[in-house]
């Protein structure tokens, strides 16, 4: 760009909320090049986010969710979120969903103690269900990279009184958690009065890619991974009767600790690096 000698400050913002900005003063005399480096945005336990263009992914089986209230849901397999893994999941009307429990309140900026917290919030704002509105949920892809989706289909933001906008949740069991969007019109549509996160258990961590401001485009993808954590899983037996052993505590000293189920089966997130799991009876498989 062509600008008159002089001084300025340069603001760089990135093509979508999951870059940091950037500004610099320089001073124009002639011809100038200053370069940026982006930060990426991460919160405190690892989590950061990429945008792009991912195909639309439409949920099949029809959940019934009361408003005001939230619907739980068994997951089809344990989601690794904030370090542990999670088989349940508290499905509400108006666009989150939380891990925790049903809780509904207005949107509030992440992170923030009160409830809801453990949850995804792909559009959480006011919204109502019209006579064609509808929650579906459903299971794609192939093990170990399934996916858990949770879609909420012509919903209506309070804010605007005709338009319908659909978005959906994808769950994976490799620890990923992505986000879709579909029939983006408005700037409401766009997040001018949501909040669009995940936050962690006691609400003192979260990723929020944007609150009460215009963020997302018709047709945006958002996936949230923990770069530098990789999923652990494996199974303890007893070794007297070599049974499943249910409720025994697997620990990775100073980085993680998980409980087994049922079946003797623990999953979670630890990161990267060499670790020792330890607990009352060895493992007898991890992977
Ligand atoms: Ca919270
Ligand atoms: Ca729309």
């Amino acid at each position: 760009m062509t600008l008159p000698h002089g001084s300025y400050q340069l603001s760089v913002a990135g093509a979508s909320h999951c870059a940091g900005t950037a500004t610099a003063d320089i001073t124009v005399a002639g011809s100038v090049t200053k370069d940026f480096d982006l930060t990426v945005k991460r919160d405190d336990f690892g989590y950061t986010c990429t945008s792009g263009t991912e195909p639309y992914v439409a949920g099949t089986e029809p959940l019934t969710v009361v408003p005001g209230a939230g619907q739980e849901v068994a997951l089809p397999f344990p989601v690794p979120f904030y370090g542990e893994s999670r088989s349940r999941i508290w499905v509400t009307t108006v666009g989150f969903a939380s891990f925790a429990g049903e809780v509904v309140f207005d949107n509030e900026p992440l992170p923030e103690p009160l409830e809801p917290n453990l949850a995804v919030y792909p559009f959480w704002d006011d919204l109502r269900l019209e006579a064609q509105s509808g929650i579906y949920t459903a299971t794609v892809g192939t093990a170990p990279h399934r996916s858990f989706v949770i879609e909420w289909r012509d919903i209506r933001p309070q804010a605007d009184t005709f338009e319908l906008m659909s978005f959906s949740v994808l769950l994976g069991e490799d620890g990923t958690i992505g986000y879709r969007y579909k029939d983006i019109d408005t700037a409401v549509e766009q997040g001018s009065s949501a909040t669009i996160g995940i936050e962690n258990a006691d609400g003192t961590d979260a990723f929020q890619y944007s609150f009460d401001t215009p963020s997302i485009r018709d047709g945006q993808s958002l996936t949230f991974t923990a770069k530098d954590y990789g999923v652990v899983r494996g199974k303890v037996t007893d070794a007297n009767d070599g049974q499943p052993l249910a409720g025994a505590t697997v620990e990775f000293p100073h980085v993680a600790a998980f409980t087994t189920r049922e079946d003797g089966t623990y999953r979670g997130q630890v990161r990267a690096g060499t670790h020792q799991p330890a607990n009352d009876n060895r493992p007898s498989r991890s992977q």
